[in-house]
């Protein structure tokens, strides 16, 4: 695998997001977000572990970028905190903050690192969730437009590729679907449950921010979590439970994107408790993305199941999802134990795409992996698992190239092992390991493999 047998101008990066790597959370002015406020409860995550410090990229950041610059990597793609530069969600701006990504992106320009900016990754400030509930409210829309529009007039200059939202799906089905993730929200769900109505108010809105924001002068899309869903068996009712399954995922918010309306899918199974869009959201929300990022990790296997105990967002699909079939699990299992390792589903993920929503112009906006053990010093620098699953997706994401998918770039997710949400620091995907003692990083084998492959040198 060579980067020369990519197409010309193809991107290779690595990805993070603002909470997961800055550090600095309270300070040098920022606002709480949602998940500040969520951490404080103990035993949210394993090793009772925050995000108050996490790799420190806020000083680090030279560091972290000159460790791209020896990989060959073209670009970078990081998110920026809401709450750094409008502490309380907005009206007075942080100096400090509006500062920071000046220093970031400078330093990454001069090094020829390209920034692919995120304007939202999970992180609310907290005050717009205690004011009006966030993104259960239809004025979140205004909130995230100027939030938006600041961060185009401020950066746009230096910045040319942007994303909105980064997997709204994660943010609707987690935030106010099952209360896994802050604000923790679960209405009406019976215990270990999950809702059947605010899931999909907190989607629409989301849908109305990224539509909303996306105008501007350079390119702009929105990123979404794709797993693959493979039918069981061969039967049609597995098939029709696949379908099913990708609709209530990806399709909630690209067939909007692309159509202007929900999946008609959707429609008949979510009936009145799924928002409508007016016509005009309806023309604002078509073809609002110059680029669809897709994030893909693993692969599931999906059969028809009715489960009407209760009405709620991941009863309304009618699926079971399995891992594996007649004794064979789908794939090797990562340290996460959501994440198979499944080669052949990038291709089906990015074939889909190409085909269900007209041919649009892809990013693989994350693929990666955390090892199976425990990534401690010498071993966790022998990561030979990771550059596998890096060599077997990669190769699969030719192949859907070759096949006519209009791939134009791919970000690992990630460069450095980071604060990684309910799993605190006990999962890592980095291809940097951080001693979170010295905040000392050292680049594992995985690194030289990417030199590798982009430089086509050892
Ligand atoms: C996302 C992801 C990342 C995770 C990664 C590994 O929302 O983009 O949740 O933030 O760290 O997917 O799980």
């Amino acid at each position: 695998l060579t980067r020369e047998t990519f197409p010309a101008g193809f991107v290779f990066g690595t990805a993070s997001s603002a909470y997961q790597v800055e550090g600095n959370a309270l300070q040098y002015g920022r606002g709480p977000c949602i998940w500040d406020t969520f951490l404080m409860q103990p035993g949210v995550t394993p090793d009772n572990s925050t995000a108050n410090v996490t790799v420190d990229e806020y000083h680090r950041y030279m560091d972290d970028v000159d460790n791209m610059v020896r990989v060959g990597f073209d670009a970078y793609r990081f998110s920026i905190s809401w709450s750094r530069i409008f502490p309380s969600g907005l009206g007075k701006i942080n100096k400090d903050g509006v500062d920071y990504y000046h220093r970031l992106i400078d330093y990454m320009l001069a090094n020829n690192i390209i920034p692919y900016v995120v304007l939202y990754h999970y992180d609310l400030p907290q005050v717009l969730h205690d004011q009006y509930k966030g993104w259960l409210h239809p004025r979140i829309v205004r909130d995230f437009v100027r939030f938006a529009d600041f961060c185009f007039k401020t950066y746009g200059h230096k910045v040319k590729n942007w994303f909105t939202i980064n997997e709204p799906r994660m943010m609707a089905n987690h935030g106010y679907g099952d209360g896994f993730f802050p604000p923790g929200r679960c209405t009406g769900c019976q215990p270990g449950g999950n809702s059947a109505t605010e899931p999909y108010i907190a989607a629409h809105n989301l849908l109305l921010s990224h539509a909303a924001a996306a105008i501007q002068k350079g390119k702009i899309g929105i990123l979404l979590d794709f797993v693959w869903y493979e039918p069981l068996t061969d039967k049609e009712e597995d098939h029709a439970a696949a379908h099913r399954a990708r609709e209530f995922t990806l399709g909630w918010y690209l067939h909007p994107i692309t159509y202007g309306h929900y999946p008609e899918t959707m429609q008949n199974a979510v009936k009145e408790r799924l928002p409508n869009f007016t016509r005009e959201q309806s023309e604002m929300i078509k073809g609002s993305a110059d680029y669809i990022a897709i994030n893909h990790y693993t692969t599931y296997y999906v059969s028809h199941h009715v489960n009407k105990t209760s009405i709620s967002y991941l009863n309304d699909w009618d699926v079971k999802i399995s891992y594996e079939r007649n004794g064979v699990p789908i794939g090797k299992q990562a340290y996460s134990n959501w994440l198979y390792v499944v080669p052949w589903g990038i291709y089906k993920a990015v074939m889909h795409v190409k085909e269900k929503y007209k041919d649009p112009i892809i990013i693989i906006g994350e693929n990666g992996i955390d090892q199976p053990g425990n990534e401690t010093l010498p071993g966790a620098l022998y990561d030979f698992f990771r550059i596998q699953y890096f060599d077997q997706y990669l190769h699969e994401l030719k192949r859907a190239i070759k096949d006519g998918a209009r791939v134009t770039g791919y970000f690992a997710w990630s460069l450095l092992d980071n604060f990684e949400w309910r799993l605190g620091f006990t999962s890592k995907f980095g291809i940097v390991y951080v001693d979170r003692s010295t905040f000392t990083r050292y680049p594992k084998d995985s690194t030289r493999w990417f030199r590798k492959m982009i430089k086509s040198e050892v």
